[in-house]
């Protein structure tokens, strides 16, 4: 008990000299004064947005172990000599938006 205690109180006083140096004595920037170092504000900002990529990687990886699953059932029938039903369409998947740009040709 007395060991967390301590080690509050380092943190307490390590937090609150950062933030007094920053606030009052212009140790690291601050453009926007509220006594957060810009560069700790940019570090907590790289891993929310890192975070929100894992999130979407996750989904993403989520997504085509569904379609494995799917595809497994296919595997099974296929052993048993039943004949190939094709791709099942995929349930809740929007197609892919195409980010390419339309030529308009002159040409006939
Ligand atoms: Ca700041």
């Amino acid at each position: 008990m007395k060991t967390i205690l301590v080690i509050l109180l380092i943190a307490v006083v390590i937090s609150a000299t950062v933030w007094i140096g920053t606030k009052f004595f212009g140790l690291t920037k601050d453009e926007d004064k509220d006594g957060i170092p810009d560069s700790v504000e940019d570090a907590a900002k790289e891993v929310k947005r890192r975070a929100r990529r894992v999130k979407e990687e996750v989904v993403d990886v989520v997504d085509a172990a569904k379609d494995v699953v799917d595809q497994a059932g296919d595997v099974a029938d296929a052993i048993k000599g039943k004949p190939r039903k094709g791709r099942k369409p995929a349930a809740n998947r929007k197609p892919a938006a195409k980010k390419t740009t339309r030529k308009t040709s002159t040409k006939k």
